[in-house]
């Protein structure tokens, strides 16, 4: 069997199961927000474990529901947040580009999750997000961050939950690569299933 993708339904609408992991008060439950509901409130209200919030959309054609899961950065959640990991899609890192410890961190949400998500796959469907771009003080610069992606092939977004910068791009493209990663994993099963078929072939006579 293929690793456990997206369930495709009879009307071929896909689930995707997108998770957004990073530090603490990077904006992760902002960004969701502004993406699902285009809502942003300034007053801080830290995430107690997860939740769950879901949004439909259209990829070539296809209706894509994304249920994303937000989780908390809180050091105390940090066990408890990565037995969420198993079944996803996709994962988003989120960092804050004026606090340089938390795109610090990223090495070690990204280690943490490819422990955890199964199998270990370094093509994991991935995305960064460099967030509080609206904010002047900032510690990350952007050739730092993209220099660090680039080295790992992911892709990197520079964006603002507070102003609506880059976000619904960033998923997108986040969801994209996963519907890709997915019609692969899709593709290669129906073929090993048909390798598994008697040979029909006529066998070649051998005299
Ligand atoms: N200026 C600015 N502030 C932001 C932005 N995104 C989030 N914030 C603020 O940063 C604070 C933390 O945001 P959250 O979205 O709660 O952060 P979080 O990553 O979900 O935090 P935890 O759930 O505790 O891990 C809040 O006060 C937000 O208003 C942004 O793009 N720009
Ligand atoms: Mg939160």
């Amino acid at each position: 069997m293929p690793r456990q993708g997206p369930s495709m339904d009879a009307s071929k609408k896909v689930d995707l199961k997108i998770i957004i992991i990073g530090a603490l008060g990077v904006g992760k439950t902002s960004l969701l927000h502004q993406y699902v509901h285009k809502t942003f409130y300034e007053d801080y209200r830290t995430t107690l474990g997860a939740s769950i919030l879901t949004k439909v959309i259209a990829v070539d054609n296809t209706p894509l529901k994304m249920q994303i899961w937000d989780t908390g950065g809180q050091e105390r959640f940090r066990s408890m947040v990565s037995t969420f990991y198993k079944g996803s899609d996709g994962c988003i890192l989120a960092f804050d580009v004026t606090d340089r410890e938390s795109f610090e961190s990223l090495d070690n949400w990204r280690d943490d999750f490819l422990e955890k998500v199964i199998p270990r796959d370094h093509d994991f469907p991935m995305v960064v997000l460099g967030n509080k771009i609206d904010l002047c003080d900032r510690q990350v610069s952007k050739e730092i961050a993209s220099a660090w992606c680039k080295e790992k092939d992911i892709p990197y977004f520079e964006v603002s939950a507070k102003n609506n910068i880059n976000v619904a791009q960033a998923f997108e493209t986040l969801a994209k690569q996963a519907l890709t990663t997915y019609k692969g994993i899709f593709e290669s099963y129906l073929t090993d299933s048909i390798k598994l078929t008697p040979d029909d072939k006529p066998k070649a006579s051998c005299c």
